[in-house]
């Protein structure tokens, strides 16, 4: 999918000692890092996201348990599992995103290439699909 992928990181280790995963900005990650947040303590029960981003970048992580992530660009749907500390979603402009299915105790690490502006969230589905079919937004 345009704007949307799956990618798998190095493991660094063993099943024996463990294992690293080095995350490094404009390397291994496609843009400058500028915020890091956490998502958290979430009844299973419950989605999250419901929006698209204007211009911000990000790329999703599922550091503990495991969540299903629907995402849309307009023109393809599909839906990712994130259940592996090393593997990462790159979540580009204008991809229509929703987290669910969460296992207890999951938490997700996401790193975002812009300060938060709320501005640049589009929270509208509606409105999300008039964008997709402009050359504003
Ligand atoms: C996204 C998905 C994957 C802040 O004040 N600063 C921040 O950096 C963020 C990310 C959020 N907020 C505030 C905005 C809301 O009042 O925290 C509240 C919850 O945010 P939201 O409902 O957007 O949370 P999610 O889990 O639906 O979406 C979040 C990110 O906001 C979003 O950018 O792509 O995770």
């Amino acid at each position: 999918m345009k704007n949307c992928r799956l990618i798998e990181f190095h493991r660094i280790g063993s099943t024996d000692v463990g294992y690293l995963t080095p995350l490094e900005g404009n390397k291994n990650i496609p843009f400058d890092i500028k915020r890091v947040y956490y998502i958290y303590d979430v009844p299973t029960e419950i989605p999250r996201g419901f929006h698209a981003h204007r211009k911000l970048e990000q790329v999703l992580f599922c550091l503990q348990g495991s969540v299903r992530v629907k995402v849309e660009d307009g023109e393809k749907t599909d839906v990712i599992p994130l259940d592996a500390p090393h593997k990462g979603l790159y979540v580009g402009p204008m991809v229509w995103h929703e987290m669910f299915d969460f296992e207890e105790n999951t938490v997700m690490m996401v790193l975002a290439s812009d300060y938060y502006e709320e501005k640049d969230y589009i929270r509208d589905y509606e409105e999300f699909n008039e964008l997709l079919n402009t050359d504003i937004i």
